[in-house]
């Protein structure tokens, strides 16, 4: 799972990778880097930190994310069209988006403006996905001319899809029609679910008041979050104190731009490993073993399914037996957030 970190230039993308993916800021060229750069991040979750405690496995293994240092968009006095193809053929593969947004004073850019900066933003993806569209219409044309017949929804699809950015408006405000499975190739831009940084000042905690459009924000302090991810343990204890910081707002992003991504995790457990494994959400259990193993997807009989709550309030696997909430489910069954699954197969 791939997120894209994008914004203007000097917005803090750097330092907030920097900090999600506690790195220090040494490695970091100035002005941006055209190649991104991937991090991996585990995401935290307290249901594996407890099935852990209870198996003192040899390995606990968290869902993970990979998140990738972009460089800015060019601002509007800049020379655009020289890498602007370019960075949008390294965002299309992304699976979602973290648009970082400054919100503190620069030296050289001045004051900061949320608002107009994320409308820039948006522009731009929306710019980009109507080009797309006529693109591909003006070829769709060309050939119903030359006598072939155009069959499926395809040509329907894209003019409902160039009615909303023509009104301004993000793809994403239709996931339905964002995510329909003829349109998946065009990979656009302002159809991916979006999740929106802004990159407040050290001393200012208070969002702005700007809405976003189709698209969650969350306050961050950038530079205070980067500091303190470099911080052991006890010293950004000390620190959050000092600051009056209640959870790492890094942790937040993190479990945010999971959910953004519309996967769910479920759960295998044993001696030797406590893993939680990413699936879409609504996948039959038999496909949720191939994410396993091919094997036991293949021998696939039965799933063990205990829901954590459940599994928790037993205490252990043999408890939940005796209450009866470990149920056996056939292939057909819908996986579900937070199932402690083990898989019956023969092979
Ligand atoms: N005061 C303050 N400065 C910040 C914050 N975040 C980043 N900066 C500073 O802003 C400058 C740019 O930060 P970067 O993280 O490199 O920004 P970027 O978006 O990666 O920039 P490019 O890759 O060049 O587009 C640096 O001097 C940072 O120290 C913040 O939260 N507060
Ligand atoms: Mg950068």
């Amino acid at each position: 799972m791939k997120l894209g970190i994008i914004g203007l230039g000097r917005a803090g993308k750097t330092t907030v990778f920097n900090a999600l993916t506690r790195r220090t800021g040494e490695s970091v060229p100035a002005g941006g880097r055209m190649v991104p750069v991937p991090g991996v991040v585990s995401v935290p979750d307290p249901r594996v930190d407890w099935l852990s405690r209870l198996y003192k496995p040899k390995k606990t293994t968290y869902a993970q994310v990979t998140y990738l240092d972009l460089q800015g968009l060019p601002g509007v006095a800049e020379n655009k069209q020289e890498y602007m193809s370019e960075l949008l053929a390294h965002m299309r593969p992304m699976d979602a988006f973290l648009m970082v947004i400054r919100n503190f004073h620069d030296p050289v850019l001045g004051k900061p403006d949320v608002s107009r900066d994320f409308r820039e933003l948006q522009d731009e993806f929306i710019i980009a996905d109507l080009a797309t569209i006529e693109k591909r219409l003006e070829k769709l044309e060309m050939e119903q001319k030359r006598g072939k017949k155009i069959i499926g929804p395809e040509r329907e699809l894209l003019h409902a899809c160039a009615e909303i950015l023509n009104a301004e408006k993000p793809l994403r405000m239709n996931p339905e029609l964002a995510e329909a499975p003829e349109l998946r190739g065009f990979t656009f831009l302002s159809g991916k679910p979006l999740l929106v940084i802004i990159n407040n000042a050290d001393d200012d905690e208070k969002p702005p008041e700007v809405s976003f459009e189709w698209a969650e924000a969350m306050v961050v302090r950038g530079k205070l979050e980067m500091e303190m991810a470099q911080l052991s343990d006890s010293e950004a204890e000390m620190f959050r104190t000092d600051f009056g910081i209640k959870e790492s707002a890094l942790n937040r992003v993190i479990r945010q731009s999971f959910r953004l991504l519309r996967r769910i995790t479920f759960l295998t457990v044993g001696e030797d490993e406590v893993k939680a494994w990413t699936i879409p959400s609504d996948l039959p259990a038999q496909e949720a073993a191939g994410a396993v193993h091919s094997d036991i997807q293949r021998g696939f009989i039965r799933a063990e399914v205990v829901a954590f709550e459940d599994l928790q309030k037993a205490g252990s696997h043999a408890e939940a037996r005796k209450m009866g909430v470990v149920r056996l489910e056939g292939k057909t069954y819908h996986v579900q957030d937070g199932d402690v699954i083990n898989f019956r197969f023969n092979i």
